[in-house]
């Protein structure tokens, strides 16, 4: 079984595997395939027999044949979940040997809903990092389908280390009117490839401005297990101007408003040989603008072949941020006047020890200054944008 490991497996930098589970998911993987150069090792995980079989991913598995007797979950979450558990050895055996799993599942039906928290939880067991893209259905799919995929969703948030949404109703309302129903999904899994193709491409090559896994571990584990994904284009040389607008204005990050909230974010930049130092610079200082004062910016750089003229933009953003805990109790300068906190980057592979708690609700004082109208970024019960001699009663000297 060729997994396609020998092309990351040298670099030291991050082993990364992607899983698409049930079928929206798979077609997702199929999209990625079909219009990128060099793959990542991919795998489709399914119920249904036919729909491994038309995929061209070439690692599959079929999973719960015993219980959906390769027919599909027939949109039975509980079914999925049975699925997932009779076949957990084959996939922990898939992912062990990586750091990464990008585990895509279109959330709703029963395959994708009901295996996506069983692999998160095995993966989590191997020790690796895992990011969950999900969609959620259009709403005329119904209430039954929205609800599962919110039950899904939840059990998911406890086993996975960041969960990035893209409901679907959301890009529904990027997409002209009348827009046809297979167009709409191929424009959602248009979007999820976008978005994990510029993370895969910073994160397992060297590039021009490296991300390094430990950004994306730093980033997904004070994520209170929940970041929100955006992704932008332009051509020509307005591409900066475009692929900013798409990200900063467009529905897929609340016109801002995520960035805007966001404590912590990962920027990944994809251009040709063409693209600007002056051009990063300006992307860099554009999100530093629209976010919320403070907040912890972390970008990387590709250049691809043959994208002269081409830019596109990824973003990872992670509204309810939670700085990493600071290994010495004692106050510094940077304590006193603001300067940004430094992170204590994990070591070692994959996520052990992680935060359990989401961030709890506190009764804010009035001292939040020009923070009074964002989140609040909660560590410890202390609420950390609140300047820290406020906090802890310290008077400084005049
Ligand atoms: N992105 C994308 N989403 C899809 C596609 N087809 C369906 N979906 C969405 O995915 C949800 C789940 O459908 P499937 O992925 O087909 O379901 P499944 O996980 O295979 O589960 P079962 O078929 O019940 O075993 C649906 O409710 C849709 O919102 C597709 O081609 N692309
Ligand atoms: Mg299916």
């Amino acid at each position: 079984m060729n997994l396609g490991k020998d092309n990351i497996s040298s670099n030291p930098r991050c082993r990364i595997l992607v899983a698409g589970v049930g079928g929206g998911a798979c077609r997702v993987l199929d999209g990625i395939l079909a219009d990128w150069a060099e793959p990542p090792p991919m795998a489709a995980i399914n119920t249904d027999d036919r729909a491994l079989a038309d995929s061209a991913i070439p690692l599959k598995l079929m999973i719960g044949r015993t219980i959906a007797k390769g027919m599909g979950a027939g949109g039975d979450a509980e079914l999925g979940r049975l699925a997932a558990s009779e076949d957990k050895d084959a996939l922990r055996a898939m992912v062990t040997d990586y750091d990464l799993l990008i585990l895509v599942a279109s959330l709703g039906g029963g395959t994708g809903t009901g295996t996506a928290p069983v692999l998160a939880q095995i993966a989590r067991e191997e020790g690796l990092l895992t990011l969950a893209y999900v969609t959620t259905p259009f709403a005329f799919e119904g209430t039954r389908r929205q609800e599962q995929a919110q039950e899904g969703m939840a059990l998911l948030r406890q086993q996975a280390d960041a969960v990035i949404g893209l409901p679907n109703e959301r890009l529904h309302a990027m997409l002209p009117e009348g827009t046809p129903l297979s167009e709409a999904f191929a424009f959602v899994d248009r979007m999820m490839g976008a978005g994990i193709r510029g993370l895969w491409t910073l994160l397992a090559r060297n590039n021009m401005l490296n991300l390094d896994f430990s950004d994306l571990q730093t980033l997904v584990e004070n994520s209170g297990n929940e970041c929100c994904f955006g992704y932008g284009a332009g051509a020509g040389t307005d591409r900066v101007e475009q692929a900013l607008g798409e990200l900063l204005e467009g529905a897929m990050l609340e016109k801002g408003r995520v960035i805007a909230n966001s404590g912590a974010m990962l920027l990944c930049v994809a251009g040709g040989p063409d693209l600007a130092l002056s051009e990063l610079e300006k992307i860099h200082r554009r999100f530093q603008d629209a976010a919320r004062p403070g907040a912890r910016i972390s970008m990387g750089a590709v250049v691809l072949e043959g994208w002269e003229g081409r830019l596109a933009l990824t973003v990872l953003a992670a509204e309810h941020w939670m700085p990493p805990a600071r290994s010495s109790g004692d106050i510094t300068a940077d304590d006193l006047f603001g300067a940004p906190r430094e992170t204590a980057v994990p070591e070692g592979k994959g996520r052990r020890g992680r935060r359990a708690a989401q961030q709890s609700e506190l009764s804010l004082v009035d001292d939040r200054g020009r923070f009074k109208d964002v989140a609040p970024t909660i560590h410890d019960g202390a609420d950390l944008d609140i300047p820290t001699f406020m906090r802890r009663g310290i008077r400084i000297p005049t």
